[in-house]
This record gives C-alpha cells, structure tokens and sequence, in this order.
C-alpha cells in the first residue's frame, strides 16, 4: 500500500501522539531534497541509480541535518565557554551510523515512508552499510556508547582517537579454522566524514634532547626529533537522541610531511620517491587486533604517541589559538581528560612537554595542572594485561618524554619514601619503572600517580583492583578511586536493535524510557497481564524470525526459531570459558550417544557462538576450531540434530550483534570469577530480555542484584572461592578423575570423536590437553555447577508463562545499564562538567 504524500505535519509520524519528532520537515519536502540529492551525486535519475547509490544518497541527505545541528552546537559551546570532555581512546567501535542517524534526527519514519512511497526497499539500504570496526570489544564499544550519551545529555565532549585504514580483521573460517582477512571498510570511501586538513598537526619522533641554559641562567630542554608526521583529523558526528546537541569523534590518519620525491620520481626510483609517504601511513594502517596487552610493539607506542600528542595539540589550538602568554592555570576548569586504559596515558608526559617546554612553565606549576586535567578508566584485573613499555624503546621514540617520566617518577617516590619511612618493596611497587623481569615504564602506574580520579568498571571490579592490582595506590589515595559500573546506549541496543520490543515498551508506559530507563520499572505493573505478556512473546519470535533470515541470507544457516536460543558472543579468551559451553554441549551429545538420555527429553535448543580470536593467540584459535568441529559433528548426528544445533556465526561484530541479541532467550556469561572486569553484553542481553546463565563476575553481580535470584542463573565459585583454591593449589585432573561425566567427555573429545579429518585432532588435543593439565581458569572445576544450572533452565524454559515474567522482569530491572546513568556519574563524580542545552533532566 502506498502512502499518501502530505504537507501536513501530523501525519509524518503514525507514533507522533506517542513519540514525538524534533524534526521540522514534511515527507514531501524530504523527498525533494532527497531526489536532487540523487542527481546531484550520481548524476543519474532515480530509476537509474543503484542501490549502492540510494545508500549513499540517502547518508548525505541525513548528513546535512546532523551538520546544521552540529554547526549550532558549536556557537552554543563557543558563547557558553563550557567546560570539554576530551575522551581519549585508541578504539571506538561505532557500529553502522545510518540506522542511528536516522534514529537520533527524528527522520527514520519520514524516510520510511518516502521510500514506500517511491518503492525502495528500506531493509535492503539499510544494509548496504559497513560499519567502522576501529575496535577489538568492549573497551572499543564502551567509548561509542558513552559518546552517544554524552551527545544526548547535551555535554560538550570530544571522543580522539585514530582513523585506522584497517579497522578489526574480517573473520572467515576454513576448514573450521579462523582465517583473517583485511577490513576494507573505506574502499568506497565514507560518506559520513568530515575531513578537516586545515587542522592538521605535526607529530615528531625519534632524536634528542639537548640541554641548555637561557640567559637568566635557567636549565631548559630542547627535543630535537628525528623525523615528523602530519596529523590530519576526521570527524564523525555524533547526535544526540532528539536534542540539537552533536558532538564529534575525531580521529587522526598519519600522512607524510614531505610531498613525493619528484627528483627520484623522474629518475624512475618510484618505490624511493613514496618511500616517506608510506613510512608515515604506515602509523594508522592497522588496529592492533589483540585485546590483552602485546608487549613492546614499536608501531603500536607510536600509534598510541601520533593520536594523543595531536589530539592535545588540537585542543590547545581550541582553548588558545594563537595567544601567546594564556593563563594555563585555569586548564583543569575547561577540561577533563579521560583516559581509557593505559593505551592514551603517554598524554601526560605529552602534557607536561607541552607546558614546560612550549609555554615555559616550571615542573611543579605543570604538574599542578597536569594531575588535575586526567583521569583514568582501567579495564582489567588480570596482571599480565597492564601495558609496559620496554625504556629502552620509549628512549628512543619519545627521549624527552622519557625524561619527563623518569623526573615524574623521582618526585613522586621521593613523596613516598616519606610517607613510608623509606619502606623500599612499596616504592618498588609503585614505581613507574619495573627493573624485572626487564626496565620497562608502567602505564598504569603513570596513570594513577598523574590521575585526579581512577575507576574501575564495576563494582566487584573496582574493590578488587583496590585489593589487588592497585592496592598500593589505593591504600594511600582512597579518595582517587570511584566505581562507575559500565552503561550501554539503549538507543542502538533497544530502539535500532530491536523495534518490536522498544514499540511495545512505548505503547505500554510512553515514551520517556529511552532518555530515562529507570521508567522501564513502570513495566512491573504488567507481570500479571496476560495480554502484555503474549506480546512480549511475539515480539521474541518475531526477533527470532528476524535472525532467521540473517542466517539464512547471511550465512546459509539454518536456524529453528522454535529452539531455546542459547547465546554466547564476545572476543575470544581463554578465561570467558567458552570451553565450558562447549563441554555442556559434548555431555548432552555424550548423553545422546550413549543412550543416557532420550531423545524426547531434550529440550529443543540452538547454541549461538560469536568470537574473534587475537590472530597470535594460537590457543584461542584451537578453541575456535574445536568448536566448529563439534558443531560440525552435532549438527550432522541424526536424531539429535532435530533437538541440538550449535552455529558459529563468523565475524561477529555490531552488525551481528543487532540480529543475535534481540532474538536470544539465554545469555551465557560464564567467565571465571574475578577476571572479567565487567562485560557490557550481559546488560544488552538483559535489557532484552534474555536471561543470564552467569557466574558471580563483573556486572553479572549487579544484574543479578537488580533483577532477582529468581530471574538469575547463578552458578560457580566466588572470586574468594577462586582465590582460596588457586592458594591451595589447584588440580585440574582430579575433577577429571572423581567426576565420570566429565571424564568422558573429555576423553569423547580427546579420541577424536569431533575431529573429522585425521589433520584436525591437534585442536581437540590442544584444548584437552591444556585443560587437564593447566586449566587456568578452572573451566573443570565449575564444570558440575554449570551442568546443573543448565538442567534447571530446561525445567524453567518448559514453563513458558513463568520464563515471560522472568524475561519481564530482565528488561524492567535494568534501566540502570543505560550509559546515561554511567556518564551522568563520570560527570558528577569525576568530569565536573555541565550540559550546554538544558533539557538532560528529562
Ligand atoms: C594493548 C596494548 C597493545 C595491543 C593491544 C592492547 C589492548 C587493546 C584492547 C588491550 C586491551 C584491549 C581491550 C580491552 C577490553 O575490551 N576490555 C573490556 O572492557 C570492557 C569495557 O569496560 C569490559 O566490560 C570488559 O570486561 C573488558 O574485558
């Protein structure tokens, strides 16, 4: 049915009375600007162009909203003089921007229309887009939802970071092992970019420092550098859900300084003639594809250096153009630096180069201001992940800031020395430099000593980077340490991820939710209706037939929506435990075969895995491997086959995530307790309405809190419990030896029974073999509670009315994790910032 065109304002919008548009603006007058856009781009008439065209069209048409309300926010910040929040990050990992553009401008159902109207399929558009993928997981996707509310609280903010050419590798799988291959997401250019290379910086490396004396007799320091690079900068704009305020991502690429040696190009040397070109594009080529620390990369300290060094060149160049003898004193009180993890923390000695050095200030005037400009989020717990850069090459990258830390570092334990009575093994422990097992500078000790405030990213986390990592510091400057327990936007995770659920939470209590989730708890009153209840079943099987056809057109998978969807998707590693998954899956094919179990008694369930593994990571890849093979195996048995699927979904990234998460029934969240410093998927599955099946692990505790033991599947040890078993030694092969289940399928996997070619059995041995012999997350010892917990939720799935309630009582419970709630408590209890349009209180 086509919809008629209209001039009037009422209409635009079939939810109007319930969800009102900022957007000032007729489907009729859309489509003409719309339709010129089309021309004016392709140089072709509608009927002409092809869909590659109508997306494209389609993304600068909705650009040019978004850049006039860019445009206003910057006169707004400019008149107000409000404080900025500078984010550095060496990963965002955005997602697709025209489902959320469109979201944000109000426009998504004027478009709707103009496209029924003109016959366009808008799914098929929609999908024409590949998402930036300059992020590994959660840290990377962390920074894309904080900006995303910064922009909706209407706080000026400025998320730095680098435009890798090569964001995370496209994941493939051959023969069920993981193959690599280059993220070409720029090869047709980006349509939402802005780039600005007016503003470009130069960046140096490399060299030496050079003391001197001024006249008045005043020790001072020259760096003489090696070699530069120019920083160019390209924003992403980032509105804000129905409010005017955007703000911007800007992200630096790495070009030379030198334009092509003509003189070599002329004597035919045209590989010498780029040669400065290529060194220096080389800087933002790639996103280093690990997410635990890899040590002592060259590249990747200069990565860390180039994007930093520019973004604070660029914010000098904001808060004093030109001005020659500014008043730096006030600094902290127009900016907060935050540093997410240790990956951006070379910004403080790059701080203090630039007020030493550039504006003349002495050491303690810059440190004054310095330690009060940043503050650091950590993300870990797991020792070995805290970066360490070897001295020798930070020397000889960054020779004055070198000596900036090492000065840094001496005031610093001089303070301590007195605070401690010269107490040598804790000034060991805090020092910024580790003389064993190499000399190296400790980022995350940097951080902490030059930070106003340092905050873990739940509450089980940040009490025990208090007991353990960084205890030293905590005990001596509690009042640096807060919480702030991780947050994710609900507009992409609820309103673009899933529509039916967001439709039904609107019609049932307004639609006030999506700037304030704490009004999802209005959704409690409607436990008991049996009709609300029915639609939150439909729109489940509607989100399922929706993944279907994702699978199916995607993937050439099949996918039966009448199955217990059973989710686990996140980076692979070792202490995530998806070999516990993948051991309940081997008992239950174990049972099958043996006959300990009928067929009829098992509950209809499909396993969904989504993980990339680091490309050096040769464990979590034989990992990666046995789990195609066992999928491989089960999907092919006869008989269980119609009860038990389990599917890999290669290349899990935001794109996938908007599919899987909607049309899950069950999230695993099965880490080891104690390593995994929060998570963030858990809170997208729970605002969902999946159930969590989850250890007592980073915000798996206050998901649990809030919605109820009942609504929760807790099994495992506690982090005590853990900590108190590792003291004792723990011993993987005894839970083999005392617990038959288990040893049988282990041995099942150890034989081969998965490995369908001879070639194939390695992995089945690896992953056994380092199970029994180390199992450092003790994957063995949690095996009993976890199959247990299973077969509770067999039992619990079967009654369909009590799990709806329960899936109800997911979604009203956890408005809590909207990032909303996160960045208005960085504001208040580390940013001190103020927003620039007054309406965030709605
Ligand atoms: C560091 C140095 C060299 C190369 C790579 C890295 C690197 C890159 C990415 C180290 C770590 C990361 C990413 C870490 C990460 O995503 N951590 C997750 O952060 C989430 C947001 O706070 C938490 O929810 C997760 O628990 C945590 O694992």
């Amino acid at each position: 049915m086509k919809v008629e065109m209209t001039n009037s304002k009422e209409i635009v919008n079939p939810k109007q009375d319930i969800e009102p548009d900022l957007i000032d603006i007729t489907p009729d007058e859309f489509k003409k600007t719309f339709l010129d856009e089309v021309t004016d781009t392709s140089a072709r008439l509608l009927g002409s162009a092809d869909c590659d065209e109508i997306y494209y069209t389609l993304c600068r048409t909705v650009r040019k909203y978004i850049a006039k309300r860019r445009a206003k926010t910057v006169r707004e910040i400019k008149s107000k003089n409000s404080k900025l929040v500078a984010y550095l990050s060496a990963e965002y990992l955005l997602g697709p921007q025209l489902t959320n553009n469109l979201l944000s401008t109000g426009l998504e159902y004027i478009v709707r229309q103009v496209f029924e109207d003109l016959d366009i399929n808008y799914e098929k558009i929609i999908s024409e887009e590949v998402e930036p993928g300059l992020g590994n997981g959660g840290l990377g996707r962390l920074a894309a939802c904080y900006i995303d509310s910064l922009s909706t609280l209407s706080i000026p903010a400025i998320a730095y970071g680098i435009r890798y050419e090569y964001g995370i590798f496209k994941q493939i799988f051959e023969n069920g092992y993981q193959v690599e291959k280059p993220d070409t997401w720029l090869r047709n250019g980006n349509v939402w970019e802005f780039t600005h290379p007016q503003h470009d910086q130069i960046i140096s490396f490399g060299g030496r420092v050079l003391e001197k004396k001024s006249t008045t007799g005043k020790t001072y320091y020259s760096w003489i550098p090696d070699y530069s690079v120019r920083a160019v900068p390209t924003d992403y704009l980032s509105p804000g859900y129905r409010t005017e305020h955007v703000n911007i991502i800007r992200l630096w690429s790495a070009r030379s300084t030198n334009e092509l040696d003509l003189g070599s190009f002329n004597k035919g040397f045209f590989h010498e003639a780029s040669e400065s070109q290529v060194k220096a594009e080389n800087i933002t080529k790639v996103l280093y594809p690990e997410d635990t620390t890899e040590q002592g990369k060259e590249l990747r300290l200069k990565q860390q250096y180039f994007f930093t060094s520019a973004s604070l060149k660029d914010l000098f160049r904001r808060l004093y153009g030109d001005e020659v003898d500014p008043d730096l004193s006030t600094l902290p009180e127009k900016v907060s630096f935050q540093l997410n993890d240790t990956h951006p923390v070379v910004a403080v000695p790059e701080l203090m180069r630039i007020l030493i050095d550039v504006y003349d200030l002495d050491f303690d005037k810059a440190w004054e201001i310095t330690s009060q400009c940043f503050n650091y989020t950590c993300h870990t717990l797991l020792p070995e992940a805290l970066e360490v850069w070897d001295v020798e090459l930070f020397e000889r990258l960054l020779p004055r800031h070198m000596q900036l830390i090492y000065q840094i570092n001496k005031r610093f334990l001089n303070k301590m020395s007195e605070a401690t009575n010269h107490n040598i093994l804790l000034m060991a422990d805090m020092s910024v430099i580790q003389e064993a097992p190499f000399r190296g500078v400790r980022m995350a000790n940097l951080a902490t000593i030059a930070s106003k405030k340092v905050n873990g990213v739940a509450e089980l986390h940040t009490e025990l980077l208090k007991s353990s990592v960084l205890k030293n510091f905590a005990d001596f400057f509690p009042e640096k340490f807060v919480n702030v327990t991780n947050g994710i936007t609900p507009r992409r995770f609820m309103k673009v991820a899933n529509s039916s659920l967001s439709d039904l939470i609107t019609e049932t209590i307004g639609h006030g939710w999506v700037k304030d989730t704490k009004k999802l708890t209005e959704l409690k009153n409607y436990i008991d209706d049996s009709s609300f209840l029915e639609k939150l079943d439909q729109v489940k099987q509607d989100n399922k037939l929706r993944f279907k056809s994702f699978l199916h057109y995607g993937y050439q998978m099949t996918y039966n929506p009448e199955t217990l969807t059973d989710v686990m998707v996140k980076r692979l590693h070792e202490y995530k435990r998806q070999t516990l998954k993948l051991l309940h899956i081997v008992t239950i094919y174990n049972d099958y075969i043996t006959g300990n179990i009928k067929l009829e008694d098992i509950t209809p369930r499909t396993v969904i895995f989504g993980a990339k593994a680091a490309p050096g990571y040769s464990q979590a890849k034989e990992i990666i491997k046995l789990i195609n093979d066992v999928a491989a195996k089960i999907n092919s048995t006869p008989g269980l086959n119609e009860r038990l699927n389990v599917l890999f979904v290669p290349n899990y990234n935001v794109t996938a995530s908007e599919y899987i998460i909607p049309a899950s029934d069950l999230s695993e969240q099965i880490s080891l307790a104690g390593k995994e410093a929060s998570g963030t998927g858990n809170m997208k599955f729970a605002l969902n309405g999946a159930l969590t099946v989850g250890t007592l692990d980073g915000a798996n505790v206050e998901i649990r809190n809030l919605v109820g033991d009942d609504n929760f599947f807790l099994f495992g040890m506690t982090e005590p419990e853990v900590h108190k078993l590792s003291e004792k030694g723990y011993k993987p092969y005894d839970y083999y030896e005392s617990n038959p289940k288990l040893k049988s399928s282990l041995d099942l996997i150890a034989k081969g029974e998965f490995s369908y070619k001879t070639d194939t059995v390695f992995s089945s041995n690896a992953v056994v073999l380092d199970l029994l012999a180390n199992d450092r997350f003790m994957v063995l010892a949690d095996y009993q509670a976890y199959i247990d917990i299973q077969h509770r939720i067999e039992k619990e799935y079967a009654n369909k009315k009590s799990w709806t309630k329960k899936t109800l009582m997911n979604i009203a419970s956890c408005g809590f994790f909207s990032s909303d709630r996160a960045v208005k408590e960085y504001i208040d209890k580390i940013w001190q910032a103020a927003p620039i349009f007054p309406d965030w209180d709605t």
